[in-house]
């Protein structure tokens, strides 16, 4: 079977629970966006330039970012143009859902496929990022996503630095039933890799999943130890790594828009994975990132436990963000 990175299409009633937790998840963020953008239409018998420099200002604190916000902004003084043109009274609701399209618009045009793994090989998905993003974590979660669906996974400990690392990563796997594979502490990185891509194929795991140490994009030294990883990846299994996804902490907001910018340069990324999105009244980094990075969000963390990692799928959260 050809393994991709979602697994089976979810259930009907799994998706709905999916929407209810994003919806959850976003609430701070959405306490601000859908509030401000009623008050700003509430009563306004005209779309004026004085409300849509709020509308502009509003995005903006929601963290989607300058240009987009600009962007959006332009595009719906269009439609509202339009509107006019053909003498429809422009209503909030309409404004509303011209907004939401140009939201969903940012986020096709940075998606893009999922690599495929040959027949019968492990699917292997890196992860990377600054210190304490949530990579061990989305690891665990990510054991306990494709378990779930009846996926056997590997988890490679691929993080030698940081002490007790390798004990965290651990206590997931054995919650996953993942088997785990790792070296001695100092180890180098590739050769835990070499070890667990060699277990994997000989076992036949569906997925392999690839904790990497925290770094900043600036430390040359590591992102060249990253280069190294995938290089070692790619010569046991061709294609591989199929994913490299850097794990980046939605709390960080623009300053977290910076590190991706730079890892997207030094790591070859795939997608991301955004962290602590319920820690948040900033849910719109999302379309920041998408729009200035053109990389495809894959998954979002919406909490501490197992289940709180979502597939990222953009009309659930364009909904859930305006309501
Ligand atoms: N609220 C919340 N906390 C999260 C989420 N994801 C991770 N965390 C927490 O963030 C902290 C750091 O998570 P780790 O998974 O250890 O981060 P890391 O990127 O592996 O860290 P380093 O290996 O040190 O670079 C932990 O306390 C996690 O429980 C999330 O989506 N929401
Ligand atoms: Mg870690």
């Amino acid at each position: 079977m050809i393994q991709t990175l979602f697994g089976p299409p979810p259930k009907q009633s799994l998706f709905e629970r999916l929407q209810q937790k994003v919806a959850g998840a976003v609430e701070k963020t959405r306490d601000n966006l859908v509030a401000q953008v009623e008050d700003l239409f509430q009563g306004a018998v005209e779309v004026s330039p004085e409300l849509l420099r709020k509308l502009e200002a509003t995005l903006v604190a929601a963290d989607v970012g300058a240009r987009p916000a600009k962007e959006i902004v332009e595009r719906v003084r269009i439609e509202i143009e339009q509107q006019r043109a053909r003498d429809t009274a422009t209503s909030p609701e309409a404004v509303r859902a011209a907004i939401k399209r140009e939201l969903v618009r940012i986020f096709d045009a940075a998606a893009r496929p999922v690599k495929q793994a040959s027949d019968g090989s492990p699917f292997v998905i890196l992860l990377v990022g600054v210190n304490g993003t949530g990579k061990t974590t989305s690891i665990g979660k990510l054991a306990q996503r494709y378990k779930d669906e009846g996926f056997s996974s590997l988890i490679c400990a691929g993080d030698t630095f940081r002490a007790a690392a390798t004990e965290q990563v651990a206590v997931w796997a054995q919650r996953a039933g993942a088997e785990l594979i790792q070296q001695k502490p100092g180890a180098d990185p590739s050769a835990v890799l070499f070890d667990a891509l060699t277990a994997a194929k000989s076992r036949g795991v569906n997925y392999v999943l690839v904790d990497t140490a925290g770094r900043l994009h600036t430390k040359t030294n590591l992102m060249q130890e990253l280069a190294k990883m995938r290089r070692t990846a790619e010569r046991l299994l061709p294609g591989a790594p199929h994913e490299t996804l850097l794990v980046l902490d939605a709390t960080t907001g623009q300053n977290g828009l910076q590190q991706a910018r730079q890892f997207t340069q030094a790591a070859n990324l795939t997608g991301l994975i955004v962290t602590k999105l319920d820690g948040t009244a900033r849910g719109g980094i999302v379309v920041a990132i998408a729009h200035e990075l053109g990389l495809p969000v894959r998954y979002i963390g919406v909490g501490e436990r197992a289940e709180d990692l979502l597939p990222f799928e953009p009309g659930a959260y364009v909904d859930a963000l305006l309501g």
